[in-house]
């Protein structure tokens, strides 16, 4: 896990301006949302990572979500714990894709995080990816599939990222190998 932390403009990305918006309810979502920042840094998409919470910063969050298409966000990526609204607010405040990531609560293991993003009632959709690591890794790649719809670039980053990942398992078939 690296040090990194949530900010609006990371050194990284903020020569160019962001097309996907990744928010999280709390600090502490950062360890499982980083790894959604890292898929899109290594397909070299522009992006922001904020910190907005649907309960601390209603207000803040209606804010984000209403400025986010003009600001040129194409998509955005939302992680929440437990009873995570956060997905499913930011989407009643744009049309833009809204990906969201249960992020794995202590009590319930990221089930409550689950069933409160994916269990959107009918119009106003998220894209639910599964709990904790997995979906921020994966909402990352959906987020970059969207956007190869009209950047070539963004698809043959696709296309080489999924290759890499191919070849490392035929190169390592033998599981007692490290
Ligand atoms: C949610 O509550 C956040 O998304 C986080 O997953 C969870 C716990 O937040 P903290 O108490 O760690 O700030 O709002």
């Amino acid at each position: 896990m690296t040090d990194e932390r949530p900010t609006p403009n990371s050194p990284s990305t903020a020569a160019v301006p962001p097309r996907v918006g990744i928010i999280m309810g709390s600090r502490s979502d950062w360890a499982t949302m980083q790894h959604a920042a890292d898929v899109l840094k290594e397909l070299k998409i522009p992006h922001e990572v904020e910190i907005v919470s649907a309960h601390r910063t209603p207000d803040k969050l209606f804010d984000y979500a209403e400025s986010a298409e003009v600001r040129g966000i194409e998509v955005i990526i939302a992680g929440a714990g437990g009873a995570a609204h956060l997905p499913g607010m930011c989407a009643a405040k744009t049309v833009l894709p809204v990906l969201g990531v249960p992020v794995e609560s202590a009590v319930l293991r990221g089930v409550d995080s689950l069933l409160s993003i994916v269990q959107m009632p009918a119009g106003v959709p998220v894209g639910t990816l599964a709990i904790g690591k997995a979906g921020a890794i994966n909402a990352a790649l959906f987020a970059a599939a969207i956007l190869a719809l009209k950047t070539p670039s963004i698809r043959e980053a696709l296309k080489h990222f999924r290759a890499t990942r191919t070849q490392e398992v035929l190169d390592n078939p033998n599981p007692r190998v490290q």
